[in-house]
């Protein structure tokens, strides 16, 4: 961000080294929006340590520091200002801070939002997407199990019955490998699968009427989007639920 970067000058225009440490808790979590902002791996590692040692709970450095940062670059990417290399950047700085926090959530077992199976599909290897995907849905809290690329039916099903997710979360960026998203869901019509998940799908080529006609719940067309979305029908099911529960 231009103006941070300007703060972490001194008069004379020369670089001066920000001393986290001397931040109150505020601002230093504010600063960390800013530097998961500018890709900032170590600065983010920095900062998660030094909340962590200052009694913050894991949970609530993820939600204040990282999330509230990565939600702030994901509008950024959504409206067009940061751009994909600038997104990667901010998604593994993040990714820095969850390496810290991810064995202690584990331990206090800070309840995710919800639990998404991602994949490439079959005879696609384009994965920069899908992977940024699935760094902004850990962003945001979401439960991620990547199967990566080249992803058949027999592997997507195998995994949602091993992991048991909410969402299923397809990515194709080929024209000639984006029906196989049909095959996958036909698959589990087959099975009688179909209603227990969400179906999301994304990838350059694919738009709203593509998604509508394999049979998935809804077409993404950034991370951004897929964050929303996903959040969208985890409050649905959970609506759904709660009303089951008390008719
Ligand atoms: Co390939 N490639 N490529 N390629 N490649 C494209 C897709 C292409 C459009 C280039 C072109 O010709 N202009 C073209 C496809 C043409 C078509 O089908 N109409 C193409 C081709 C033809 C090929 C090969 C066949 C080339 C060849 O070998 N002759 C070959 C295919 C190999 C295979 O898959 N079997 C191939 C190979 C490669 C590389 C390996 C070199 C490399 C991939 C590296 C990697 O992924 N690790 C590559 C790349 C980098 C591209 C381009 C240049 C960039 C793709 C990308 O990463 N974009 C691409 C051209 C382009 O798209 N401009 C191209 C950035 C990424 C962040 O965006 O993936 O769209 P995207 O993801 C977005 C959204 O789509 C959405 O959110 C993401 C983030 O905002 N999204 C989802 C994606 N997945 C989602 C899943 C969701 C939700 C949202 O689930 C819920």
């Amino acid at each position: 961000m231009q103006s941070e970067d300007a703060d972490r000058e001194d008069g004379s225009g020369e670089d001066e080294e920000l001393d986290l440490r001397t931040l109150p808790d505020d601002e230093l979590a504010k600063q960390m929006h800013d530097d998961l902002y500018d890709g900032l791996k170590e600065e983010i590692e920095e900062g998660t340590n030094i909340l962590l040692e200052r009694g913050w709970t894991a949970k609530r450095v993820l939600d204040d520091a990282l999330v509230e940062g990565m939600r702030i670059v994901g509008i950024d990417f959504r409206d067009g200002i940061l751009f994909v290399p600038e997104v990667l950047l901010a998604a593994n700085a993040m990714k820095g801070g969850m390496a810290i926090l991810r064995p202690l959530l584990a331990e206090t077992g800070a309840a995710t939002i919800g639990k998404v199976v991602i994949g490439t599909v079959k005879g696609d290897i384009h994965d920069i997407g899908k992977n940024l995907v699935g760094m902004m849905l850990e962003g945001a809290g979401f439960e991620v199990i990547d199967l990566g690329i080249n992803t058949d039916a027999d592997e997507f099903l195998a995994a949602l019955e091993e992991h048991k997710p909410d969402i299923l979360g397809m990515s194709a960026l080929l024209t000639t490998t984006m029906p196989y998203m049909k095959v996958v869901i036909d698959t589990l019509k087959e099975r009688g699968w179909r209603d227990d998940y969400t179906v999301l799908v994304g990838g350059a080529p694919l738009n709203e009427q593509f998604a509508e006609a394999v049979g998935a719940d809804a077409y993404c067309r950034d991370a951004a989007v897929a964050v929303e979305t996903a959040k969208e029908f985890m409050a649905r099911q959970h609506n759904i639920r709660g009303a089951r529960r008390s008719a």
